[in-house]
């Protein structure tokens, strides 16, 4: 029998009567969404079960654990904020971006309308305490990435701590510099919330659970280079959302318990769907549960998604943190070069972006790349202009959508990839 969360919100002072309506909402999407697809594996059964209790169980969890240990629960919102020193503080990292319209009119009553959805939607969760994940957060940790996320967090900060690392926008010894004090101020953070002194071992120990995560995740993306792909985009996506929400090792014990199942498939070259499908590429803007608008319209439309090149996708697992240091000094720097590794589109310039967008897209066997753009980011939007040049030049097929997160353009793009479609498979 279903535990009944109310209590639970209540005491977090979550508005009880619309968190039921989204859940609600959720609850009707999902099963057509992703309960309907054909030869799913039997190992997404656990990530449905997350995904129809999100504000429940994940939520509960945490409080236990920080009833019992003290654990800082820590908000954060992009992929640069170090969750390995949240860990060795033995504090709780959960990510906090918005996927969904539904607060959007929550966040215009302290935010302009027109900007990115992203933050529109979550800024919306936290005004109308309609998140218990934000509400069980001891503070929040931004970071100057985009101008509208570097001015959103003052707003933010007068509703709840939020504590902003300084995040440098080039990659020269000066940025490295500056961005390795920013890590050793967020480890004196932690530790002065926490109360817990972060030793290198318990660094190294953090280290090694989220690599252990981040190797799921390769091995769990991997399998889609296969051709038939053993799981659908939607599902994969899926799992990647959750990377952000879901307790980290048993998150990283399902995700290659799911893996066996796939090499299970690709040995019986079983795929998720048979026979020759165009097989595409994500790149761009992050998609953020329940943002599956692009990958549920590939896949409705006779197509497969193989990859997402975002920060919901490789972006978040690819190369792992060197764990070989034994003193902070050393764990620290292995962070700052595994963390200014990461190519946002907020850097200038860019180019390693563009490189791997090409060499994922050919990794992955596309047939073409969908680049996706959450309106008004005007980062990734504009580097599309080199990203296109660099992709017509090497041969690759790519589609530019801009979206946001209504469904009133649902048709339109649905029309454009067909034809997109149709014409990468002729
Ligand atoms: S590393 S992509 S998670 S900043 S989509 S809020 S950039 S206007 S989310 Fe991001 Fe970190 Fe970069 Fe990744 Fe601004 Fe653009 Fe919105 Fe964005």
């Amino acid at each position: 029998m279903a535990v009944d969360r109310h209590p639970m919100w209540e005491s977090l002072g979550i508005d009880l009567e619309r968190n039921d309506e989204f859940l609600g909402m959720l609850g009707d999407v999902y099963p057509e969404v992703y309960l309907s697809q054909p030869n799913r594996p039997k190992g997404m059964a656990y990530f449905d079960g997350v995904t129809f209790d999100i504000h429940g169980a994940p939520i509960q969890e945490m409080l236990d654990e920080k009833k019992a240990t003290g654990a800082q629960i820590v908000g954060y919102f992009c992929i640069y904020v170090p969750d390995e020193v949240i860990l060795a503080a033995g504090g709780i990292p959960v990510g906090l971006c918005g996927g969904s319209q539904y607060s959007f009119p929550d966040a215009d009553k302290v935010l302009p309308r027109n900007i990115c959805p992203l933050i529109r939607s979550y800024v919306g969760f936290k005004v109308g305490k309609l998140s218990p994940f934000f509400e069980s957060c001891d503070f929040l940790v931004g970071e100057t990435t985009c101008d509208a996320k570097k001015k959103t967090w003052e707003i933010m900060n007068e509703i709840q701590p939020t504590y902003v690392m300084e995040l440098p926008q080039r990659k020269g010894e000066i940025d490295r510099q500056l961005w390795r004090q920013e890590i050793v101020n967020f480890i004196k953070k932690m530790e002065d919330a926490s109360g817990i002194k972060v030793t290198a071992e318990a660094l190294k120990e953090g280290i090694r659970r989220i690599n252990a995560k981040r190797k799921a995740l390769n091995r769990l993306y991997e399998t889609r280079k296969r051709i038939p792909s053993p799981i659908s985009g939607k599902d994969a996506l899926l799992i990647s959302q959750l990377a952000f929400y879901d307790q980290v090792d048993r998150f990283t014990e399902k995700v290659n318990n799911l893996c066996e199942e796939l090499e299970g498939r690709i040995k019986k070259k079983e795929g998720v769907v048979e026979g020759k499908i165009p097989r595409l590429f994500v790149s761009g803007t992050p998609q953020v549960i329940p943002n599956w608008k692009i990958h549920h319209i590939v896949e409705t439309s006779g197509g497969v998604v193989v990859g997402e090149e975002t920060c919901t996708g490789i972006k978040y697992f690819i190369d792992p943190v060197d764990e070989s240091g034994e003193t902070m000094d050393e764990l620290i720097d292995a962070l700052v070069d595994r963390y200014l590794s990461i190519n946002c589109s907020c850097f200038t310039p860019n180019d390693e972006r563009i490189d791997q967008v090409i060499e994922w897209a050919r990794e992955y066997h596309a047939d073409g790349v969908i680049y996706y753009v959450l309106q008004f980011c005007h980062a990734c939007n504009v580097e599309y202009v080199k990203v296109e040049r660099a992709l017509k030049d090497a041969g690759i097929p790519v589609l530019k959508i801009e979206s946001d997160y209504g469904d009133e353009d649902t048709g339109q793009i649905k029309t454009r990839i067909e034809a997109f479609m149709e014409q990468i498979s002729q």
